[in-house]
């Protein structure tokens, strides 16, 4: 089935109403239905699947063995998200597998899908979670105990799913097995507008943290409490958001950001008892993504303490800058015809996969430039080059 046809297949799975766009998450009905069309979609194409330890679901063409050529990506998203970011790397990783089928390629070397879970962190609050798992970039007692906004905690989500988080963890031996890893993505920003090629492979993934900063006052009656006797963290959580945005407008093509804040208790006329909300900063540059979140922090100190609050920041993830492997790219452009080569801000599993074998990434034309929304696009035609270069890819590496 070609990659048009089989995003039209879950194009309408985990549509949020509410916000528009995707609300898929790790382990929720969508993730479900998805995790079950990417299984019954790989076993059609002759593929032996398996789900390992951590919830990731490899699907094999050849039995599993060292120096396996792997490609995917992941089917969950940000909270109304786009259609694309995530599910346009499996289903291209499926069709470009057809392709190779088609044409009677028989792979020399073991060939998967791989499908990672909770890339986005939508639920579980940290990215890339299931190949932090994978490689034991994360320690599974903290990954287990990580809670949703319903403070159900990863552990009871997977076994709802019938998964045993005992056995999260690094897990070597599938780790082992990858000789290298290509991530097929659509683009998130306008690189491939200024360009006129649908496809690009990827340089490099800039540093970045999601930080959470808790701000405590006391909560009190709104219409009661004369200003003067107020400890309100609304007050220094709005400075920290626009410190975020100043701090970064004087760092060079630095990015901070604030999309998620939470008071507590939340009523329209009660001063909040207190206040989180997340920082997602990111700069490239050993040291700079710290510098980044230091500055703001600093801001963001001094305001709580000009209004009586307490501040705590948390780091809940961070990621350094990744460069991919060279060698990879260049086979990669070999076949491709000399497509351009973009940096991304965008986090990726094959980001963290590149601390461990060759990872690279192919990215497929966003005419509007936008991501992590409901407007994130790609044309078909666009799509259809990516699985063809896809297969290009696979066929060069495997062969
Ligand atoms: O946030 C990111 O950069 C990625 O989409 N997970
Ligand atoms: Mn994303
Ligand atoms: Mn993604």
């Amino acid at each position: 089935m070609g990659v048009n046809q089989l995003m039209a297949e879950i194009a309408g799975v985990g549509k949020d109403a509410k916000r528009g766009g995707y609300s898929r998450h790790v382990y929720d009905y969508a993730d479900f239905e998805l995790r079950d069309w990417f299984i019954d979609q790989a076993l059609d194409t002759g593929l032996d699947v398996h789900t390992d330890r951590n919830g990731n679901i490899w699907a094999w063409w050849g039995s599993p063995g060292a120096g396996a050529v792997v490609t995917g990506s992941h089917l969950d998203s940000v909270p109304g998200g786009g259609a694309y970011d995530g599910p346009l790397g499996v289903a291209s990783a499926l069709a470009a597998v057809e392709i190779l089928q088609g044409k009677g390629f028989e792979p020399a070397r073991p060939l998967a899908v791989l499908v990672f879970a909770e890339e986005e962190g939508g639920r579980f609050g940290v990215p890339c979670l299931g190949s932090r798992l994978l490689t034991g970039a994360i320690d599974p007692d903290r990954a287990r105990a990580l809670r949703d906004a319903d403070g159900v905690t990863l552990a009871e989500a997977a076994v709802k799913a019938g998964h045993d988080p005992k056995r999260f963890g690094a897990d070597p031996e599938s780790l082992a097995r990858i000789g290298c890893f290509v991530e097929l993505h659509v683009e998130q920003g306008r690189g491939l507008i200024e360009t006129d090629s649908p496809i690009a492979t990827g340089s490099s993934i800039i540093a970045h943290g999601r930080y959470r900063f808790s701000f405590s006052g006391q909560g009190n009656h709104a219409g009661a409490t004369r200003l003067t006797d107020r400890h309100d963290p609304m007050l220094p959580a709005a400075a920290m958001i626009a410190a975020a945005r100043r701090s970064a407008a004087a760092m060079p093509d630095a990015r901070a950001t604030v999309g998620r804040l939470v008071p507590t208790p939340g009523g329209t006329n009660v001063i909040a008892s207190s206040v989180d909300l997340w920082l997602d900063a990111r700069v490239a540059g050993t040291g700079r993504t710290a510098a980044l979140v230091e500055d703001i922090t600093a801001a963001a100190l001094a305001a709580a303490e000009a209004e009586g609050c307490a501040l705590t920041v948390t780091e809940e993830s961070y990621s350094d800058d990744v460069v991919f492997d060279e060698t990879l790219r260049g086979r990669m452009d070999k076949v491709l015809g000399g497509v351009p080569a973009l940096p991304t801000g965008a986090g990726h599993d094959a980001g963290i996969l590149a601390a461990h074998v060759p990872s690279g990434m192919l990215y497929v034309r966003n005419p509007t430039g936008i991501s992590h929304a409901p407007d994130e696009f790609a044309e078909p035609a666009d799509i259809d080059s990516g699985a063809a270069g896809l297969a290009r890819v696979l066929e060069e590496l495997a062969g």
